[in-house]
């Protein structure tokens, strides 16, 4: 940039720029809604970047920050397109083209992100194509007043100018602001779903916890998880709205005959019902990622068994509405545990987040290899026929749950020195715990007491006390499953199937 030849100032230029990629961005939002489709641009371009981002830099991030990765991904995507509109922008003061380059390989992105995801339909191009015409139409607006503006040394710009720039900045921001707000009331499909659930009579029960297996330990947490605090795990960034009148599930594949089941026809037939605790293959050592619910549901195997499943099968790859897949061995969805296509959690219709209006509940499996949620297709295969969303990730085929135990009390590291109550949860579902153990200080392990448990799918909690004298301790739990394995201290990262290695608490006892 040479002296004499004067720049206009950069920031009315990235204003602009910031402008243009809002209006675009309400105008796709809109249409978006408008047509009812499942995922905006933004949202498409984050699940493009969150399959195309590989397993085990995924795994990093998400351990990094948790379950706000959803929010993450999208405001960062959000904040790039705001980052590369202003660049357009300030690229726009002296070539508009330069400027309106960067919009349209935008909008290629987007474009290439709708196109890629399951269940694409061309349609699902008209937001970023309506989006990108708003684009290049706002950046022709808004520059004008700028490039006059920048023939002028800036202290000389007139006040009427910068003030008709301002003008227009701000008309066609809040244009756009109305677009975009009112394109969220456009939107009815979650509301109609909801609506759809609240009415729904399942002929389910509630569910009540079997006497004893809760135990009266203050700081323990429940032993049946209530829904709205049942951790929540998918890869879905909206999550699918499915009316039950517009379910249907196909078993196909290697079958004597393929089956098409609607929602009402499941509903009729013989419900099982069942503790369960699910278990998430990313839990850390001492983590939450694990929750205990009544479920309620049709038993796979009977629909298997009515299908007529190839002798030489033997996995069932699975298939959510979103395009998310996994694979179970037949075996574990045809042998005598309760393998559900669950209806209900906890007496309740599922909860959106959880799989609504179906799931697959797979005692004694991590979730990512069993627990399908929204599941619409369920193919008969065989393992070295496919490949699923995970394993194709680096992370296992199959993954049985690995014991492990946790410590949840004392919580928040204090306690009164003496006979100090420790108590928490074990849990090997599928094979059973047989005892637990804790250990204070490196010193010989001690068994506790056990709650009792209605069966081997679910997590039991364990109480007991040490003895701690003044000062900080470390305590350590370990447990022995109903085969006699006791868990080993040996720590393992989650990938690729589950952590091992043995819970342990730093706590500091008050004299
Ligand atoms: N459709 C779909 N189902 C899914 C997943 C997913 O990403 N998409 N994640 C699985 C994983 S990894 C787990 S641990 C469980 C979690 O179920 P929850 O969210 O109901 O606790 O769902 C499983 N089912
Ligand atoms: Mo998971």
């Amino acid at each position: 940039m040479s002296t004499d030849q004067p720049q206009a100032p950069r920031w009315p230029a990235a204003l602009a720029g910031i402008v243009t990629g809002l209006t675009g961005l309400a105008v796709a939002l809109a249409v978006t809604s408008l047509l009812r489709q499942r995922a905006n641009p933004v949202q498409s371009v984050s699940e493009m970047v969150r399959d195309i981002t590989p397993g085990p830099l995924a795994e990093k991030l998400i351990h990094l920050v948790g379950t706000a990765d959803k929010p993450l991904l999208l405001t960062g995507v959000t904040l790039g397109l705001l980052g590369l509109s202003a660049w357009a922008g300030i690229l726009a003061r002296r070539q508009l083209l330069a400027g309106a380059a960067v919009f349209l390989v935008m909008s290629v992105i987007a474009g290439v992100a709708v196109m890629t995801r399951h269940g694409a339909t061309s349609a699902g191009l008209l937001p970023v194509v309506m989006g990108a015409a708003a684009w290049v139409v706002t950046l022709t607006y808004l520059r004008p007043l700028q490039s006059r503006s920048e023939s002028l040394p800036y202290d000389v710009v007139g006040a009427t100018d910068r003030r008709g720039f301002l003008i227009r900045v701000g008309g066609v921001a809040a244009a756009a602001a109305v677009v975009g707000v009112s394109s969220r009331f456009l939107s009815r499909s979650r509301r109609a779903v909801e609506a759809a659930r609240s009415q729904l009579r399942l002929p389910v029960t509630r569910g009540t916890v079997p006497a004893g297996a809760g135990l009266d330990v203050k700081g323990l947490y429940p032993w049946q998880t209530p829904n709205d605090v049942f951790y929540r795990i998918d890869t879905a960034l909206v999550v699918p709205t499915i009316k039950p009148s517009e379910w249907e599930l196909r078993i196909h594949g290697m079958v004597d005959r393929e089956i098409t089941i609607q929602y009402d026809d499941l509903v009729a037939r013989e419900l099982t019902e069942a503790w369960v605790t699910l278990c998430c293959v990313s839990n850390p050592i001492g983590g939450h990622l694990i929750g205990n619910a009544w479920w309620s549901g049709v038993r796979i195997a009977d629909l298997l068994a009515e299908a007529g499943v190839h002798a030489d099968a033997d996995a069932v790859l699975q298939t959510s509405q979103d395009g998310w897949t996994c694979g179970t061995p037949i075996k574990a969805l045809t042998d005598d545990r309760n393998a559900l296509l669950a209806l209900a959690m906890n007496g309740k219709a599922l909860p959106l987040e959880h799989g609504f209006p179906v799931r697959m509940v797979v005692p004694g499996l991590y979730g990512f290899v069993s627990a399908t949620k929204w599941v619409v297709d369920l193919e008969v295969s065989r393992f070295d026929k496919f490949d699923a969303y995970w394993t194709t990730r680096s992370w296992s085929e199959q993954a049985p749950i690995k014991t492990q135990s946790r410590i949840d009390v004392p919580r928040g590291g204090r306690a009164m020195a003496g006979d100090v109550t420790v108590a928490g949860v074990a849990w090997a579902q599928h094979t059973g715990i047989e005892k637990v153990e804790v250990r204070l200080d490196g010193g010989p392990w001690e068994q506790v007491e056990l709650a009792r448990v209605p069966g081997v799918d679910t997590w039991v909690q364990w109480s007991g006390t040490v003895e701690a004298s003044p000062g900080i301790h470390t305590l350590a739990v370990r447990a022995t499953d109903l085969t006699g394995t006791t868990q080993t201290p040996v720590e393992t990262a989650v990938a690729p199937d589950g952590a091992s290695g043995w819970h342990a608490i730093e706590f500091t006892a008050d004299g």
